[in-house]
């Protein structure tokens, strides 16, 4: 199977109307080859999503959400809909992000809402599993990854509509990453539990990103593993040159 390579920034809670700019340089630099062979996609705040989707225009840069409730609307004070970020330009949604996991209690059932409704729009879910330090060194962290992914990702995927991003969570924003032995052996693992799942056209057709302190200077390494089909970028993604040489190192 062959997979177009992703390379997604997630720029977290970061991004006020100055920002644009960055992102405009972006839009500018995918062209020529870039475009030819990679996806470009940026998830800014949900409050910058129309003002991006607009400047990206015709340019094949895609832009997402953060996060989206598992409901279309209703009584739900400081959420957004997955139909509101399709409505905003958006046409992806980052889902059960280990912040989001730690900081707002999304469990893997709700993120398997969140990604229904994410479906139910016509989004693109980009589903985040990760083990924690203390899993990585009981050994557990295979096992954990299977159940997140077990958990998270209900029926119905297919090529098109999951990703999956791996993502340590030891590795967000400490500046650390795993070997690229233990990324390819995640990696592995990830695949065959697709297959698995979904059969060898749709599981082996689905993404999966690896995310967590990707950088310029770790970017060839890492894309260059099996089973790495992209990135989720965070801090590396606020920056047009920093993005666009990560993404140019694939
Ligand atoms: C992991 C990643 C983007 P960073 O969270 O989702 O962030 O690249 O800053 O580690």
């Amino acid at each position: 199977t062959t997979r177009r390579p992703l390379i997604a920034g997630n720029w977290k809670m970061h991004g006020l109307k100055p920002s644009l700019q960055e992102f405009d340089r972006m839009v500018a630099a995918y062209d020529g080859d870039l475009r030819a062979r990679t996806d470009l996609m940026i998830c800014p705040p949900a409050t910058l999503i129309a003002t991006l989707a607009a400047a990206a225009g015709s340019s094949g840069v895609a832009v997402g959400g953060q996060d989206c409730h598992a409901n279309a609307q209703g009584a739900h004070t400081g959420d957004i809909a997955a139909e509101m970020i399709l409505d905003a330009g958006g046409s992806a949604v980052i889902l059960g992000h280990s912040e989001r996991r730690t900081d707002h209690g999304e469990t893997d059932a709700a993120v398997r809402a969140k990604t229904l409704a994410a479906w139910r729009a016509g989004l693109v879910a980009v589903v985040c599993v990760g083990e924690h330090r203390q899993q990585r060194e009981e050994g557990v962290a295979l096992d954990l990854v299977r159940v997140q992914l077990a958990g998270s990702i209900p029926d119905g995927a297919t090529a098109e509509n999951l990703v999956i991003a791996y993502e340590p969570v030891w590795a967000i924003g400490t500046g650390l990453t795993p070997s690229v032995d233990d990324i390819a052996e995640m990696h592995g693992a990830i695949r065959a539990a697709l297959v698995a799942r979904f059969g060898e056209g749709v599981g082996g057709g689905i993404r999966i990103l690896y995310g967590g302190s990707v950088k310029p200077a770790n970017a060839a390494e890492i894309l260059a593993v099996a089973d790495v089909d992209g990135a989720l970028v965070g801090g590396a993604s606020l920056k047009a040159g920093d993005f666009i040489a990560i993404a140019s190192a694939y």
